[in-house]
């Protein structure tokens, strides 16, 4: 473990939101008496009706039942626009920069206004009503917050699909939430690169079906129209009225669904509401981020993503921030542009991800250091465990040793940032997310489900609800209840191991269960092997996680032939791209590896403990084989490990 400290700079201590003696006060307040904490912190939005009852919940796992401020109705895009027109109306809400470094856009609250006005008149035209679910397909631009914050105005629940899903993906997810609506534009943009969104959202619907679809023009590439299903934005968007009221919407009704992999089958459509997730999303990016009025706030994360709703959308835009929306990536067109952003738009906080980190220092200090950041205040870091020379390069080339590093963890499921640094407040150590945010009881569970004390390593458990907690999983609760509340009773089981140490602070080890996280994207084994086995020629897969470089880890895949099919290099390449198809390129596999047999008990269960170490290479410690049924399979295994 990383022994080093940085304390908190003096000038933080002295005129942060949150100090170090604030912290202690206020943890203490919202341990003893979450109810009178969050009592007083749900203020913070706006509501129509106020709330008189502020907790109820059970993680009882037969009775799972979760509602924060459950009596109080709001609206999520009244709070993040209206509430603001009056005071901060001419000033700018999202801040756009295109792929391309000639192209930006500057939006303020009033023209957000407008936007999410029409935008939400248009589904309302076409029929579109409260607790109805639209998919949302769209690149990284402002449409894309246009388009949440129109289905939120009128209460129906929009569910994002990130722009990089195949067409069998984006089905799954339209046919899970039963969405009739889909929101996309001709072509995205990304590094120079287009990418057909249109064609695959035609794709997807010749398997499941959609009544309407709308097409935002981001390129004017050709594309084809359906009549009667698809509509082109512009066109609709002209022939509505620029204002449009905000419904009621209670507490609990249902804001979002966002889809995310899980251990097992198919993807869980994490489902949150509108009160105590706005209020985590605010709370959170204010006091974490230790922002202040007239800041330029950047995530770079995609709107696909729980970190883009939070801490892009949601959290910024109702604290009246000013955010930044980036269309491209970090190495386009040079390695120096996440840098050369930040100097264009005077960015304040910088909020990404150790894969991004990782790539940018393989480029080396030149790149970073031919630019000026002197606007940079903060720096954080999410998606995966950071590693310390990761760390320690943010530190001290990008931040020039004096930023703070607030290394966020929390999941989909939480709905905003659960353990982290306040810059204020706690001293860093680099690779450690450090301390739990107010509300939040971490705990660490033992071999057997014991609460373990002091210094210790296990599970990480957290033993009461927060408002931004997910709700449960659409459509199935019981998988929510299985999922999260059955392997540790009375206590929410986040999937993550960690590690506390004898300052109390803790450090997250990674997933524990069947998810590999590949450049902060969390992906189930057990999808990627169901892609592999829809394949003619494959009759079992077995996918794992091994260290990578770049991406934190990679995927390596064992695939066993069907009877007579012979390996060879071009089957390899074709499973691949077979994955990529099926999911995404996210998820193509790292290394194939051909396997006669694949390592199982007597009782037929994949030892995946053993998968494990021959893909890392660790050979030495591969532990007990005596109990497989066919323990040479081990041997071959080995000898035929593929280059990784
Ligand atoms: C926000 C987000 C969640 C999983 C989580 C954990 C890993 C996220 C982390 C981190 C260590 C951090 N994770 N942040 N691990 N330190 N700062 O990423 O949500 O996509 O649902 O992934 O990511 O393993 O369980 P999501």
């Amino acid at each position: 473990m990383h022994k080093k400290i940085y304390e908190i700079p003096e000038d933080w201590a002295d005129h942060a939101l949150v100090s170090a003696e604030r912290y202690q006060r206020l943890y203490d307040f919202s341990f003893r008496d979450p109810e009178g904490f969050w009592s007083e912190q749900g203020r913070r939005i706006s509501w129509i009706a106020p709330y008189t009852i502020v907790k109820d919940t059970r993680f009882d796992p037969h009775k799972v039942s979760i509602k924060w401020f459950e009596d109080g109705t709001t609206n999520a895009a009244m709070n993040c626009i209206d509430r603001h027109l009056l005071t901060r109306g001419d000033q700018v809400a999202i801040i756009w920069e295109g792929d391309d470094p000639s192209q930006s856009r500057r939006i303020t609250y009033r023209e957000l206004y407008e936007e999410v006005s029409r935008f939400a008149n248009v589904l309302k035209k076409h029929g579109v009503r409260r607790g109805d679910r639209v998919t949302i397909y769209l690149p990284m631009i402002p449409e894309a917050a246009f388009a949440m914050l129109a289905c939120a105005r009128i209460g129906a629940i929009h569910s994002v699909v990130f722009g990089g899903f195949s067409p069998e993906a984006l089905a799954g997810r339209i046919e899970d939430a039963r969405s009739e609506v889909v929101i996309t534009a001709d072509e995205g943009v990304r590094g120079g690169k287009r990418i057909p969104l249109k064609e695959n959202v035609d794709k997807a619907l010749t398997r499941v079906s959609a009544k309407t679809v709308f097409v935002v023009t981001r390129t004017g590439g050709e594309i084809g129209m359906e009549k009667g299903r698809d509509f082109r934005y512009e066109e609709e968007r002209e022939s509505v009225s620029a204002h449009c009221p905000y419904a009621e919407m209670g507490a609990e009704d249902p804001l979002f669904i966002l889809y995310t992999s899980g251990s097992t089958g198919k993807p869980k459509g994490v489902l949150h509401t509108t009160g105590g997730y706005l209020v985590q999303a605010s709370i959170t990016h204010e006091l974490v981020f230790d922002y202040r009025d007239g800041d330029v706030y950047w995530c770079t994360a995609d709107v696909g993503w729980v970190t883009g709703h939070s801490y892009i959308v949601y959290g910024p835009l109702s604290n009246g921030a000013t955010t930044l929306m980036f269309e491209g990536v970090p190495n386009y067109p040079t390695v120096s542009r996440f840098w050369e952003v930040v100097d264009k738009h005077a960015v304040n906080t910088l909020y990404t991800a150790p894969t991004a980190i990782r790539a940018l220092m393989a480029a080396g200090e030149e790149p970073v250091k031919r630019t000026s950041r002197k606007t940079l205040r903060l720096l954080g870091s999410v998606g995966e465990p950071i590693n310390p020379e990761a760390w320690e390069w943010y530190h001290r080339v990008v931040g020039e040793g004096r930023l703070p590093i607030v290394d966020t963890w929390w999941q989909t499921e939480t709905g905003g940032v659960l353990i982290s640094p306040l810059p204020g407040a706690i001293a860093l150590k680099p690779g450690s997310a450090t301390k739990p945010f107010f509300g939040v009881v971490p705990e660490i569970v033992g071999p057997t489900g014991e609460v373990l004390h002091g210094a210790c390593e296990g599970n990480l458990v957290i033993a009461d609800s927060w408002p931004g907690q997910a709700r449960t999983l659409w459509g199935d609760h019981e998988r929510f209840a299985q999922t999260y509340f059955h392997a540790y009773p009375g206590k929410y089981f986040t999937g993550d191991g960690a590690r506390r140490d004898e300052d109390g602070y803790y450090w997250i080890t990674g997933r524990v269960d069947d998810v590999i996280n590949v450049s902060g994207h969390r992906l189930g084994t057990a999808e990627i092997e169901s892609a592999l086995v829809a394949h003619e020629l494959v009759s079992e897969a077995a996918v794992v996680g091994y260290p990578h470089d770049l991406k934190g880890q990679g995927i390596y895949a064992y695939v066993t032939l069907m009877q007579g099919v012979e390996p060879h290099d071009a089957l390899r390449k074709e499973l691949v791209s077979w994955v990529r198809r099926e999911i995404g390129p996210i998820a193509s596999p790292d290394a194939v590896q051909f396997a006669p047999g694949l390592p199982k008990t007597r009782s037929g269960k994949i030892m995946r403990r053993i998968l494990r170490k021959i893909a890392e290479g660790e050979f030495g410690t591969l532990g007990d084989t005596s109990t497989l049924a066919d323990p040479a399979v081990v041997g071959d295994l080995i000898k035929h490990r593929a280059e990784v």
